[in-house]
């Protein structure tokens, strides 16, 4: 009895955690109608493109917000049209193949919705040290903030291939921990909910840094928006 409250409960939070995340990402127009899909829209990036350099330049940004974030939101709308039609003709003989795309495609635009949000103009809100709770929280998990960022700076040039460098906050024991993603959702983990992340993806960075991944990473911190990082946290809490 007391086991499955405790479940109910653990559930319970994880379903109000995936909620506060949800609440992260741009607002789409949420769908209330029985049957009626939620249309995902590309969020307004909240800067200029050129508003990261010199360490992001302005055409991979405008490229890879406009076309590629783009191509991601797309690519979930129709998927979960594509499923929606297969409910209603009954043949379900494509499944696997749209959630795929749909875990795809759904992973691309929440981490990039995710990413544009966590970098900022530097000197302007990127960059910096973090500081408060969040610089206390990185300290008791990694030892310090340098740790953390040794850590997550291997993780992320590692990647094999396309993916991201993630860090992820695990209400259940009040955590952060640092994981991969290949493509947009591959090597996750159940219950951590990303409040942080880099795309090494080379459309991410190969105009500026050609083959020189680890070069992009470093200078990357010099964007990072600890205070928006800090309000991920928050919002899991
Ligand atoms: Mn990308």
């Amino acid at each position: 009895m007391e086991t499955s409250r405790r479940d109910f409960l653990r559930v319970a939070g994880g379903v109000a955690a995936s909620g506060a995340l949800a609440g992260m990402v741009a607002p789409t127009a949420a769908a209330q109608e029985a049957g009626q899909l939620t249309t995902h829209e590309l969020p307004a990036l909240p800067y200029a493109y050129d508003a990261l350099e010199p360490y992001i330049d302005a055409t991979t940004m405008e490229l890879h917000h406009s076309r590629h974030h783009a191509a991601y939101v797309n690519g979930l709308n129709a998927a979960e049209k594509a499923m929606a039609e297969a409910r209603a003709s009954g043949d379900f003989a494509l499944m696997q193949h749209w959630t795929k795309r749909a875990a795809f495609n759904g992973g691309g635009h929440f981490l990039h919705s995710m990413f544009w949000k966590v970098m900022a103009p530097p000197g302007d809100g990127g960059g910096g040290e973090p500081s408060g709770e969040l610089r206390k929280q990185l300290e008791r998990d990694f030892g310090s903030v340098e740790a953390f960022k040794k850590q997550f700076g291997a993780a992320a040039t590692q990647v094999e291939g396309s993916g991201w460098g993630l860090l992820h906050y695990r209400p259940e024991d009040d955590r952060l921990i640092v994981l991969q993603a290949e493509n947009q959702h591959k090597l996750t983990a159940w219950n951590a909910f990303p409040v942080l992340g880099i795309d090494v993806w080379e459309h991410a960075y190969y105009l500026q840094y050609q083959n020189r991944r680890a070069d992009y990473v470093q200078a990357w911190w010099n964007v990072v928006n600890w205070e928006q990082v800090a309000d991920n946290i928050a919002a899991l809490q």
